[in-house]
This record gives C-alpha cells, sequence and structure tokens, in this order.
C-alpha cells in the first residue's frame, strides 16, 4: 500500500516548466500566486495516474457506488490536503526550499473552496476524505457555485459580505468534463398520450425551457493508497441555438430566457446555514444538479447492465440534509418515462435506492415548497410527488383507519405546501440522525409519528471529522510528537490516539504537549495581530467559539457573561483573574438581522475591553474575521477551551467541537448532539458541563413555565448585563442599538417567547462552570492532562469510522484496492 515514490529533481523540473506554459515567465520572475497554480499543477500531475487506475479498477470490478449528494461540500484548500495524502508533503516542502520557496506562503495563495456554508458541508468533505482512504467506490454529486460563501469584511464592527470569486485565477486542480454533458428541463407542461399497444399512458414534457449541465470533476485524494474518487459538480451552461428543437428554432426570446436560467441557477450559493428561505431559485438549483446527477448514474450503470430494475445493486444515494430529495421523485421519472418501467417496479428500485440523513431539528429549516411554485417549475416531477403522496396516505390510513390527525401530520402534501422531509423519509430505506441523542429526538419527538409507522428505517451515525486535513495538516507539531511515542497508525486508525493514555501522568510529555500547543497559540496570536491588528497573549487562556453565527448556538450567552466579567474585573481590580482570551469567529447568514447585530456587539465589548488600560490585559476579546477552513486549521490547533455552549436539543452533533477535542482542547459546553458522546468518552471530569438538559428544554417548551423576568429581576450581575445593552455602555453613539437583542430575552410583546434560547436559564452555570475551567487552568499539571486525555479519547470523532457505520449499515459496499503501475 505505499504510494509511488516521490522524485524530488523531477518534481522541481515540472514546476519551473509549469511556470513557463502557464505564464511565459521563469520561476524568479513568477508571483507566489503562479507559483502556487504551477505547484498544484505539479501536484495534480501526481495525481492523475492513480486517478485513472482508480477509474479502471473499478470498472473492471463493477462495484456498488455511493452518490452523496449535497448542495454543500465545504472543502477548503486542496493543495496542501493532496500533498497529505499522497505522503508527498515534507518532500514537496523540501523541493520547494531547495528553490527559495515557503510551501506556507504557496498554500496561502490557494483561495478555500467554499461551497458551503458550516457543519452539513464541511461534513460532506470529511466524508469523502474517509470514502478515498478506506477504498469506498463513491461520487460526491454537488453544485459548481461561482461565488462561494461570501467573505466576511468587518467594518465599523459591522459584518459586510463580499463575493467570494473563488474561481477569477483559474483553478488546477478541476476537471471540465463537457462529454457527461446533460440536459435539464424546468416548466412547461405535461401532455399524456396512451398508447393502445402497451395500453399505458405515457408522460411527455413540453413547451420546457432547458439548461446544459457541464460536469466538473475534482480529484478526492485517499491517504496513501493510490485511491482517487471524484467530486463531480455541475456547471450550467446555455443550450446553443442550433440545439433547440426546430419548433423553437428563432425563437429568440425563449433563447434569451434560456440563457438568463444557465446564468442565474449557478450563480451563488445560498448562505443559509439551518435555515430555508423558499426561494424559486433555490429549488431551481436543487433540481438542476440532482436531475443531471440521477441521469448520469443511471447512464453509468446502463453502460454494462441491462436490467434498469437491478441497479440499487449498483447504486446508493444518500441524500444530505432535504436540500437533495428531489431525487427520489427524478428517479421515479426516468424509471417510468424513460425506462419505461411500472410503478411498483420504479418504486421498489427507488426506495432500494434513497437514504436520507437529517441534520436539524430546528423548525425553520424544514423545507416546504408552496404547490403552485413547485408544479409550475418541475410539472411532472409534481405529478409523481402527488402519485406517491396518494399512495403513502393510502398506506396511513389503512394503518391508522380514520385517524386524519395523523393524514395531517404526515401526508407529503399538505396545506398546499410539499414537505421535503416527508418524501425523503416515505420514499427511503433509511433515516438516519448525525449523534445518539439527535436521532432519540427524531425518532420520540420531531418524526415520532413516521418512526411508529416504520422504526425499521430509523438509526444513527454520529459524526466525524477527518484527522488528516485537522490534525495532520493543521497541527504538524503535535502530529509528529504524536508519531514520535505511538507511530503513525493513528493516521487511518484514529482510535490509536489512546495509546496516549499512559503519557498523561509522565511530566516530560506533558510538558511537551503544552509547549506544543504554546507554539501554536503564538502561530495564531501572529495571525490576529496581523489580520485584526489585536495584540494577545499566548500565555491567557484562549477560549474559542468558532462556528456559523445563530441564536440557538448562543453567541450571545458567550459575549454576555464576557460584559459580566469585565464588570468584575472592574469593581474588584485587585481580584484575582487568570489572563483571557476571548475569540469568536463566525459568520452570519446575510439577511439574518439579528445575529448580525450580535457580530456588532462582540465587537463593540471587544472595542472598549480591548481599549480599558485599567483590566491590565486581563481580558481580551478577539473577533477574527473571515472565519472558514483554512484559518479553522489554525484555530483548533491553537485552542484552549472549546465553546460547544447551544441551547441542549438543538444542536444535531456539531463536528467543531470534534476538531478541538482532537487538538487537546476541552469542551466548554450543553449536554448537546455530539458532546454527549464527548463527555462520555473522555469522562465529565475532563470536560466542563452545564445548564438545562434537553429534556428540561423540551419540558418548557412543550408545557410552558420558563420566566426569564424572574431571573432578570433577582440576579443583579444578570440584570447589570442587560441593562448594559440598553444604556449606552456599548453604544454611546446610539445607546438604542442593541434593544433588539434586550428585548428578545425579556419582551414577550415581540411573537415568540421571550429567550427562546434560555440563555437567561443558563447564565449562572454557565459562569460557574467558567471560574472551574479557570481553577483548572491554573493546576498547570492538572490541565496538560486534562488536554491529553482529550486529544487521546477522540478516536471514536473520526469520519472513518462514521463512514465504516453507514458502509456496514446502511449502504454496503465492498472496499477496493488499487496497485499503481
Ligand atoms: N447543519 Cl440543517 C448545518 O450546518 N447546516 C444546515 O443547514 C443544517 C444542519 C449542521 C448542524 O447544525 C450540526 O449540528 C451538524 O453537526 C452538522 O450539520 C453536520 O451534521
Amino acid at each position: 500500500m505505499t504510494a509511488k515514490k516521490f522524485n524530488k529533481k523531477e518534481f522541481i523540473r515540472e514546476v519551473k516548466a509549469n511556470v513557463k506554459a502557464l505564464y511565459r515567465k521563469n520561476l524568479e520572475e513568477a508571483t507566489q500566486q503562479q507559483i502556487f497554480q504551477a505547484v498544484s499543477y505539479a501536484v495534480k500531475d501526481e495525481i492523475i495516474e492513480n486517478w485513472l487506475a482508480t477509474q479502471e479498477q473499478y470498472e473492471k470490478d463493477d462495484p456498488k457506488y455511493v452518490y452523496y449528494m449535497s448542495m454543500e461540500f465545504l472543502m477548503g484548500r486542496a493543495l496542501g490536503n493532496n500533498m497529505i495524502n499522497l505522503t508527498i508533503y515534507d518532500e514537496v516542502k523540501e523541493a520547494l526550499e531547495e528553490i527559495g520557496l515557503d510551501i506556507n506562503v504557496i498554500e496561502d495563495q490557494e483561495p478555500d473552496a467554499a461551497l458551503g456554508n458550516g457543519g452539513l458541508g464541511r461534513l460532506a468533505a470529511c466524508f469523502l476524505d474517509s470514502l478515498a482512504t478506506l477504498g469506498y467506490p463513491a461520487y460526491g454529486c454537488g453544485i459548481r457555485y461561482r461565488y462561494g460563501m461570501f467573505k466576511q469584511k468587518i467594518e465599523d464592527g459591522y459584518q459586510v459580505e463580499v463575493p467570494d470569486n473563488w474561481l477569477k485565477d483559474g483553478n488546477p486542480f478541476e476537471l471540465r468534463r463537457p462529454e457527461y454533458a446533460k440536459e435539464v428541463k424546468f416548466g412547461g407542461y405535461v401532455r399524456v398520450e396512451y398508447d393502445e399497444k402497451t395500453g399505458r399512458n405515457y408522460y411527455k414534457q413540453e413547451g420546457y425551457q432547458s439548461v446544459r449541465a457541464v460536469p466538473y470533476d475534482f480529484p478526492i485524494v485517499g491517504y496513501n493508497n493510490n485511491i482517487v474518487n471524484t467530486l463531480r459538480i455541475w456547471d450550467a451552461e446555455a443550450i446553443s441555438e442550433f440545439q433547440l428543437d426546430s419548433f423553437d428554432k428563432g425563437d429568440y426570446r425563449k433563447a434569451v430566457e434560456q440563457e438568463n436560467l444557465a446564468r442565474n441557477i449557478v450563480e451563488v450559493l445560498y448562505p443559509n446555514d439551518n435555515h430555508y428561505a423558499g426561494k424559486e431559485l433555490r429549488l431551481k438549483q436543487q433540481y438542476f444538479f440532482i436531475s443531471a446527477s440521477v441521469q448520469e448514474a443511471i447512464a453509468k450503470y446502463k453502460k454494462n447492465h441491462d436490467d434498469i430494475r437491478k441497479f440499487y445493486e449498483k447504486a446508493t444515494f444518500q441524500l444530505n440534509d432535504t436540500h437533495p430529495t428531489v431525487a427520489v421523485a427524478e428517479l421515479m421519472r426516468i424509471l417510468l418515462d424513460e425506462e419505461g418501467l411500472t410503478w411498483d417496479e420504479a418504486w421498489e428500485v427507488t426506495s432500494k435506492t434513497c437514504a436520507y440523513t437529517n441534520h436539524t431539528i430546528m423548525a425553520e429549516a424544514l423545507e416546504k415548497w408552496p404547490i403552485e411554485l413547485f408544479s409550475r417549475l418541475l410539472p411532472r416531477v409534481y405529478q409523481i410527488i402527488e402519485e406517491i403522496n396518494r399512495r403513502f396516505v393510502a398506506q396511513i390510513e389503512a394503518k391508522y383507519p380514520g385517524d386524519f390527525e395523523k393524514v395531517r401530520k404526515m401526508a407529503i402534501i399538505f396545506d398546499g405546501q410539499v414537505k421535503m422531509a416527508h418524501l425523503a423519509i416515505a420514499a427511503g430505506y433509511s433515516v438516519n440522525g448525525v449523534a445518539q441523542l439527535h436521532t432519540e429526538i427524531l425518532k420520540h419527538q420531531e418524526l415520532k409519528d413516521f418512526y411508529e409507522m416504520m422504526p425499521e428505517k430509523f438509526n444513527n451515525k454520529t459524526n466525524g471529522i477527518t484527522q488528516r486535513r485537522f490534525l495532520l495538516h493543521g497541527n504538524p507539531l503535535l502530529a509528529s510528537w504524536i508519531t514520535e511515542h505511538i507511530g503513525d497508525e493513528w493516521i487511518t486508525d484514529l482510535p490509536q490516539l489512546s495509546k496516549l493514555k499512559v503519557y498523561v501522568d509522565d511530566p516530560k510529555a506533558q510538558q511537551e504537549f503544552m509547549n506544543i500547543k504554546y507554539q501554536n497559540k503564538v502561530r495564531l496570536a501572529k495571525y490576529i495581530q496581523e489580520h485584526n491588528g489585536i495584540e494577545v497573549d499566548p500565555r491567557s487562556i484562549f477560549d474559542v467559539q468558532v462556528k456559523r453565527l445563530h441564536e440557538y448556538k448562543r453567541q450571545l450567552l458567550n459575549i454576555l457573561h464576557v460584559m459580566y466579567l469585565y464588570n468584575q474585573i472592574k469593581d474588584h481590580p485587585e481580584m484575582d483573574f487568570y489572563p483571557r482570551t476571548f475569540i469568536f469567529g463566525a459568520k452570519a447568514a446575510a439577511g439574518y438581522r439579528r445575529a448580525k447585530l450580535t457580530i456588532k456587539l462582540i465587537n463593540s465589548v471587544a472595542d472598549v475591553i480591548n481599549n480599558d488600560a485599567s483590566i491590565k490585559n486581563k481580558l481580551k476579546v478577539v473577533f477574527i474575521e473571515d472565519y472558514r477552513v483554512s484559518n479553522a486549521e489554525w484555530i483548533f490547533a491553537a485552542a484552549d477551551v472549546s465553546e460547544q455552549i447551544s441551547t441542549a436539543s438543538k444542536e444535531a452533533s456539531g463536528t467543531g467541537n470534534m476538531k478541538f477535542m482532537l487538538n487537546g482542547a476541552p469542551t466548554l459546553g450543553t449536554m448537546d448532539g455530539a458532546n454527549v458522546e464527548i463527555v462520555e468518552e473522555v469522562g465529565k471530569e475532563n470536560a466542563f458541563i452545564f445548564g438545562l438538559t434537553a429534556d428540561e428544554v423540551i419540558n418548557y417548551e412543550q408545557n410552558g413555565g420558563y420566566h426569564p423576568e424572574n431571573i432578570f429581576n433577582s440576579d443583579q450581575d444578570i440584570r447589570r448585563v442587560l441593562m448594559q445593552l440598553i444604556n449606552g455602555e456599548y453604544a454611546p453613539d446610539d445607546p438604542e442599538r442593541f434593544r433588539e437583542i434586550y428585548d428578545s430575552l425579556l419582551n414577550t410583546k415581540s411573537s415568540d417567547r421571550a429567550d427562546t434560547y434560555f440563555i437567561l436559564a443558563d447564565f449562572r452555570s454557565y459562569a460557574d462552570a467558567q471560574k472551574r475551567v479557570e481553577e483548572a487552568y491554573r493546576d498547570e499539571a492538572g490541565w496538560a492532562k486534562m488536554a491529553m486525555l482529550n486529544t487521546a479519547c477522540s478516536g471514536k470523532f473520526t469520519s472513518d469510522r462514521t463512514i465504516q457505520q453507514y458502509v456496514d449499515e446502511i449502504w454496503h459496499l465492498q472496499k477496493e484496492t488499487v496497485k499503481v503501475k
């Protein structure tokens, strides 16, 4: 299983040749960006043989593939990761040094492939890495957005969104594959023809508009195993006029409309996380990439199989949340209208092919499309969903005779809406949540009726992360230290990290471990100085909350607590207080007003505190601009404390929590999502747990009885902090600026319950937990042990384990091996 030998001389020669061929320049004249391109093409050359060999091997073995269908793949940078997985990172580093180049600077030229919002998109990227590393045949199927997740600038404390023109310098790793282009049709109407001979109705979409879907392939390099899978993302091009039906030829207006459709459809990623906005263009995006991907999966199957009724033996579709659920109906459409199967035959194939992952219980994330919009845009697909619904409702009625409530709650089409989750559950053979607690809540609360009707479909797959990116690449010092102590098998077998447990009481090992943490803090401090102009002390506790900005994730609880600490220090200047740096990183959806105001609040508090010389640098607050995969790798490596403080029951899993743990940062968190399992692995004494439990939260939500105003009235510290939101303490120029946040916590006049996310309920126990963090940190040996135990116990949270469970319990794929020639 060893990769091809790396030839340094040859590599340098190629980099130089690439600079010439691409830019007609010698190395000395080239910019760092140009050198990045040249190096990337040289690395791509190392990949291409394996890519070919893998696809040949698959062709020969005719395995079953998983098609991971996702609106988002948050890949981050490719160059560093590809070098890591090819196991040529150190060699390339040396080669570049030889010609006077710094690999870090070269890597830093690459824009992140930010084709995703947050956890859901990054999970998809980690899964692709694990699939290739474990040797499972897989395609990632998605959209090649021209503009990915916006870049975040902070101006006067406010978030400003800047377009992410990630393709402007060209993308060295992608491969355009026009030979696999597909036509995707929108709108028009359905004509039904009865065929006397077969006695069947035939359905034809007419008067439609179409776009040409053109795939771009990205190599997904497995770790040290010669396997290269493919991420296939679709671009939209206009159908050129000579391809138009003779009927449409010369229809100028239609030609222009089709061109606009093509231009708009892949223009931009919707920047919403855990939130459904119901935009027509979003549904177009969904159908666009799904239709193209399903067509391609079928075409691939038919190349060497005759019986389409056995399609599911060679392909399975994993639907990453409900966003790709239209795949169910599109597969039915092709099987019925193009392959000529009967309904029952088509349904058998579809329901053995599709599986669904749920990633949230947040009500505002549930996708429900108005039937008017849906049927206008996808007339034939809508007809098919109506029929799926008719049959499903009949099943419900058969099982629960006379119980109309069941139909009301479970139907796929109801109240003028198509409910995508219901479609995914009714049609799929598997429904999974992403952490134990989350799956239990699905089974017994959110999807209770579905679980009662079809319990066999439900299962849990606790999320995971790839250690190749988030330790081996992101934290090279710790990675080397671990390898020195326990060997390098952890790179593909993360539970090996438990072997580190014998070192947790060893003073020398403790010191080395904490020294590495310190160096990573220095690296981050430099980054913060360069990007934020704020000086932070690497000896202070780095207390970090990085994730999307959302009310349920409660960045507000964190910053209110910082305001409280500041009050304490001001009141008691002599108080013994261990210096703390509170680090935030978060993008808010462009249209999420309250989230954006929270960013302003964090920056306003930072301004006051960071500029108050009287507190002698005991407190610093930093908001890292443009939090994304590439800077995340450095942030996790440098963290002392991992803030995972969502309202219990609301965070389906979390995956950032796992990246912190892997890098030796204990969790300060609620018993929510995968935090529960983190505590299970590392022990309660090696985490800082606080707050209401999921059951308590759900009980309040269902039965009432929560009164934040009572807390406000009885706790003077809390009252004071809240008053500071409206007395101009942090907004002298506009004391009303943060009124909305204040009102959200106390005012029941607003439509929803005051303090929807139980911030006041959890404030005291959060502050107590923070106190425990401080005490624990003062005990150097104790802290080192705790940090090391977090790394040592993080083995469960590799995405390799998650993927193996998907393979064993859902997909049933066979492992492939590829030899190099
Ligand atoms: N998640 Cl529905 C997202 O990142 N975006 C979404 O739109 C939805 C879910 C997250 C979820 O909030 C986290 O708890 C999970 O860890 C993550 O998906 C991956 O499952």
